[in-house]
């Protein structure tokens, strides 16, 4: 079975691990978000691929969900000596080396899906990683900071600021011109299967559908298009999603998400358990929904999600 899945970090990657535990067999194919992306001391850092990458692989900090296990600081430590940060964002030594080499690589003038192919081929996530596009795109915010807006990176406002000041608008700067790297609509029309994992629908998931022609090869693969929500019991598992969803007048409750993704695209949709009374308010928008533990708490949970999600898609064919 060939299944498509468009992820962001955390909630992307942590589903995946279950996926694979569900259908060891499949051909997976991740479609990867680069909305997060973020240049800092001349390196190119890759946050949602590095975490579909190192949990995949086995070389994420499994309590914090990014970044290496067994990391130090040194180098950040070293440049904070001379003054040199941003100090908010914690790079570690062991994470410095992938982005040396990606910057390297591209650098030397190999797009940005070869570089994820390259640095996969040490991490074997068992999975086929790619970008969404190999051109330039960076999610900026315009927040309200003292009556004034500006418009800030998507680092700046989600670990800096930590989503506490209020957030305008959502910009994928640079999606509008950004083509689909190589073999993302070909995976896409050749899946049996799209997932969309419980990630960020506005930062993550949203940002993916930004690059034009992605979301209209998923509406037209003729495929079950199936998706997991983040949202449970009214708001986000992990993280500030409500924030980024309220930003695109989004509520943050399972059925606003689906219904905001919409029929066009999705076919069925998974609340968790606590939610089953939005299943019938989301099958009269079109989507067949089921309610059941959405809970990523360890991985035969995460395996029965993803058993779940390609039932409900056998079920929509
Ligand atoms: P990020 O890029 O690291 O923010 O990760 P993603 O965009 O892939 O996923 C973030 C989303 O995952 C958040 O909105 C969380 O609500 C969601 N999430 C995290 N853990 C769980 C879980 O156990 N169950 C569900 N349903 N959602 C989760
Ligand atoms: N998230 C944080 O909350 N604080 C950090 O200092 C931080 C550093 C960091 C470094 C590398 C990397 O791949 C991810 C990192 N993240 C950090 C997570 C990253 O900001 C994610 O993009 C967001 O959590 C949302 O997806
Ligand atoms: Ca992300």
């Amino acid at each position: 079975m060939r299944i498509v899945v468009l992820a962001g970090g955390i909630g992307g990657a942590r589903f995946l691990r279950g996926l694979k535990r569900a259908v060891p067999d499949a051909d997976i194919t991740v479609i990867g978000n680069t909305g997060d992306d973020i240049h800092l001391f001349g390196l190119k850092v890759c946050p949602d691929l590095d975490t579909v990458m190192y949990t995949l692989g086995g070389g994420i900090n499994e309590e914090q969900g990014w970044g290496r296990a067994d990391e130090t600081f040194h180098l950040k430590e070293e440049l904070a000596a001379y003054g040199v940060g941003p100090e908010w964002f914690g790079l570690g030594d062991r994470d410095f080396a992938t982005h040396i080499v990606r910057t390297q690589m591209i650098g030397a003038g190999y797009p940005l899906s070869a570089v994820t192919q390259a640095l996969c081929d040490r991490w074997k996530p068992g999975v086929r990683l790619i970008p969404m596009s190999d051109d330039r795109v960076e999610t900026h915010v315009a927040v309200e900071i003292d009556g004034e807006t500006k418009a800030i990176h998507f680092q700046e406002y989600w670990v800096r600021l930590r989503a506490s000041v209020p957030a305008r608008a959502v910009v994928p700067v640079g999606a509008d011109q950004a083509k689909p790297a190589p073999g993302v609509l070909e995976a896409i029309a050749e899946a049996d299967v799209i997932l969309f994992p419980p990630s960020n629908p506005v930062v993550s998931i949203g940002t993916i559908l930004a690059v034009p022609g992605i979301r209209e090869a998923i509406a037209d693969a003729g495929v079950p298009v199936v998706g997991l929500s983040p949202i449970v019991g009214d708001a986000p598992v992990r993280g500030m999603a409500d924030k980024v969803l309220a930003a695109v007048g989004v509520e943050s409750t399972a059925t606003a998400v689906a219904e905001h993704y919409g029929s066009g695209l999705l076919d069925g949709w998974l609340v968790d358990s606590v939610d089953a009374a939005a299943v019938d308010q989301v099958e009269a928008a079109g989507i067949r929904c089921r309610a059941v533990p959405l809970m990523m708490s360890d991985a035969d949970a995460t395996a029965r999600m993803a058993q779940e999600a390609l039932a409900l898609a056998e079920e929509v064919r």
